[in-house]
């Protein structure tokens, strides 16, 4: 089972892929986290994604297929994947759908969360991580609208696999909420 989760900064997409994966018992991956580890490890991918990741832009395209390729490879995705934050751009859309059909798998789910950006920028904030700062937030929301948010269109393409969700509200509620999707 392939579930992408899908929202701009701050929905909550690392919260809830928590959760699920816990639930459904299916392995996690955040493309953020593995970048957050590769620059704290100082490895080549790192000391590229540092600079982007610190302004709030995306890591290039090229660079996140790979980390997602060699991450898949581990047998703990034997059962599926819930994506969080991956994709964000269509080249990365058609890099997944390659690499799924390679396997014989397709995405199950894309879960839209939905939070206004008034609630995102109050919860990064109180967060306080490196790139959760007033001028970091407001660069990563245009850059999701920009360059991310067209893949809404994308995938409502293809019938029922995109639902949104109120990311608003309590964490197990918002749970609930995707859980009543898949
Ligand atoms: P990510 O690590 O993906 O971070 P995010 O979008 O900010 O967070 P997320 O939506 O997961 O929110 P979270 O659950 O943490 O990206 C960081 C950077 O990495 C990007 O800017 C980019 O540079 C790079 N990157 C990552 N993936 C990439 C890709 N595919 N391509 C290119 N570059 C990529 O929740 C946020 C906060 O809200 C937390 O404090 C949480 O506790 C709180 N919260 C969650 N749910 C809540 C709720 N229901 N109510 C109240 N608070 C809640």
């Amino acid at each position: 089972m392939i579930i992408v989760l899908f929202g701009a900064p701050g929905v909550g997409k690392g919260t809830q892929a928590a959760i699920l994966a816990e639930k459904l018992h299916v392995a996690h991956l955040s493309t953020g986290d593995a970048f957050r580890a590769a620059i704290r490890n100082q490895s080549e991918i790192g000391k590229v994604a540092k600079t982007y990741v610190d302004a709030g832009d995306l890591v290039p395209d090229s660079v996140v297929a790979s980390i997602v390729e060699e991450a898949m490879q581990d047998p703990s995705f034997a059962r599926g994947a819930i994506l969080d934050g991956f994709p964000r751009t269509r080249a990365q859309a058609d890099a997944l759908a390659e690499m799924l059909q390679r396997r014989g798998l397709s995405v199950h789910r894309v879960v839209n969360i939905d939070v206004d950006d008034a609630t995102i920028t109050e919860r990064l904030l109180s967060r306080g991580r490196a790139d959760d700062t007033a001028e970091i937030i407001a660069n990563r929301l245009d850059v999701y609208r920009q360059e991310t948010a067209p893949l809404l269109e994308y995938y409502s393409a293809v019938d029922s696999l995109l639902v949104t969700v109120n990311g608003v509200g309590d964490v197990q509620d918002v749970n609930q909420r995707i859980l009543d999707t898949i």
